[in-house]
């Protein structure tokens, strides 16, 4: 199967532009200059005053978070890696309207940050160095204080350099006080791909993907060179599924070998909050001898939808409701187009595990799939329909050749965060529109608001965006600040395949 061609669409097309003297549909506007928009600051009054409005409980939930060195043990194999004591970090659970007080030392030999990915916060605490608040250097510390706003599913992981794909990451869970989902129990799922301490760090990975494939030509199959992975396909990432080889891959920072169990009563209604966590990997998961019902997408409800198999991207986060039979079952997460696994186990009973060397295709992962193009919000949180009073079109741009990945063709330079800023304005509806022009799928994402995948899709914050296709997001402009918006595979990212979306006075 023909992995790919290196010359990404994008890019041609943008040349062939350049060359007919005009510029692509959606480039951005002009970087700012002191005649142009005032963009607001993270320390404006106006980010402390629309917090002040949020309804607050009052309860503060203060906890310590230490990143530093540490080992990982994966069934046997040791990896050195860094973490916030382990991986992954301890739960944090609150209520809705609760405050987070949250202090991070670091005890890193580099700068840290901690980003609270999906939540709608106030944007100094929203943990993007040089955006949102000074990098927390090696040795310092800063504590986040903010108040959860909306009952979900979120997570957190730095947002420095590539430190995401070591063992700095774990889930926050923000309670409903008038949760209307009835489950007896409920299980956080983290999904992981690892290589970090075992096979290279992942500054390595950066310095091998940005060293470029070079014309790999037709791949017949799929193999591993290094650290980098040849001819991972998948149909329902519309081919290259990604670009990293990973030794590993986890759930709940164990591989398939040494799985975690989760253990409950046959007939309970259980809740699973799965949250994928990976650098360059999306999951396909199912639940052995069981359908799923998907209660949640990005921590907001959507209309329940049954299906056996999920994908899962990068970032991305699905709730589901099991009602558990007798026996023993696994917890499935294939790494989608990499033919590997992470399992766990869920007993209620007696059985036997599966092998951890299913054949591919695993026919347990043949059933049913749910995409969130099949997801609608539920009435509660859909947003009302109007017309858009801003659009927004960012193409992404670049491949792997030159490793080059960018939103309309203009690298991200953290030092010069708003030259790829594009100005909105408080209470606006705003409908931005992503276009594909690379030959691989993207997970983008957009901090502080959680869009509608227009038409009366699901409300999310990470969305898979196909090769060669367009995905429309409106979200209401109630946020105000600097938020950064980007593709959340790791590397790509890393790439400067980011950008911002910035409110002005
Ligand atoms: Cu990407």
């Amino acid at each position: 199967m023909p992995r790919r061609t290196f010359l990404a669409g994008g890019i041609s097309t943008i040349a062939a532009m350049a060359l007919a003297g005009c510029t692509p549909e959606g480039a951005p506007p002009p970087a700012a200059a002191p005649s142009g928009p005032r963009f607001l600051t993270p320390t404006d009054a106006v980010v402390g005053e629309r917090e002040a409005a949020r309804a607050a409980s009052g309860a503060v939930n203060r906890v310590s978070l230490t990143a530093r060195p540490g080992r990982l043990d994966l069934a046997g194999v040791p990896a050195d890696t860094w973490s916030y004591g382990q991986t992954p970090a301890p739960v944090i659970r609150q209520a809705r309207g609760d405050r987070l007080e949250l202090e991070l030392v670091n005890d890193l030999p580099e700068e840290s940050s901690i980003h609270w990915h999906g939540l709608a916060l106030r944007n100094d605490m929203d943990g993007v160095p040089h955006l949102t608040q000074d990098p927390v250097p090696a040795g310092g510390s800063f504590t986040y204080d903010f108040v959860t706003p909306h009952a979900g599913t979120y997570w957190f992981h730095p947002h420095s350099g590539t430190q995401l794909d070591r063992g700095l990451y774990g889930a926050l869970i923000v309670e409903d006080p008038a949760e209307p989902l009835a489950y007896d129990s409920e299980w956080v799922v983290i999904l992981d791909d690892w290589l970090d301490g075992v096979q290279a760090t992942p500054d390595q990975v950066r310095t091998d993907l940005e060293g470029g494939m070079g014309d790999m030509g037709d791949m017949p199959e799929m193999h591993a060179m290094g650290n980098l992975l040849m001819g991972a396909v998948s149909d329902v990432l519309g081919g290259d599924a990604g670009d990293v080889s990973y030794p590993f891959h986890l759930i709940n920072g164990r591989p398939a070998t040494d799985p975690d169990v989760f253990e409950a009563t046959p007939g309970d209604r259980v809740r699973i909050r799965l949250i994928n966590a990976a650098g360059d990997t999306a999951y396909r998961v199912a639940l052995t001898g069981h359908r799923m019902t998907v209660t949640h997408t990005d921590g907001f409800p959507v209309d329940h939808t049954e299906g056996d198999t999920l994908i899962i991207g990068m970032g991305e986060r699905y709730d589901v409701v099991v009602t558990l039979g007798d026996g023993l079952f696994t917890l499935i997460a294939e790494a989608e187009g990499k033919l590997r696994q992470a399992h766990a186990q869920v007993r209620t009973g007696a059985g036997t595990p599966l092998p951890t060397d299913l054949p591919f295709p695993a026919p347990e992962l043949q059933g049913k799939l749910v995409t969130a193009d099949q997801l609608t919000a539920a009435p509660g949180v859909a947003l009302d329909q109007r017309a858009p009073d801003r659009e927004i079109t960012i193409r992404l741009t670049g491949g792997m050749e030159k490793y080059d990945w960018a939103f309309d063709g203009l690298p991200f330079d953290m030092m010069r965060p708003m030259r790829n800023a594009h100005p909105i304005v408080e209470g606006e509806r705003v409908r931005l529109t992503f276009v594909n022009d690379t030959e691989m799928w993207h997970p983008v994402h957009l901090h502080g608001h959680t869009y509608q995948h227009a038409g009366g899709g699901p409300r999310k914050d990470t969305s898979i965006l196909l090769p060669g296709k367009r995905i429309a997001l409106d979200f209401d402009a109630d946020n105000p600040g600097r938020w950064l918006t980007h593709c959340h595979n790791l590397y790509h990212g890393e790439a400067q395949m980011m950008g911002v979306v910035a409110y002005t006075a």
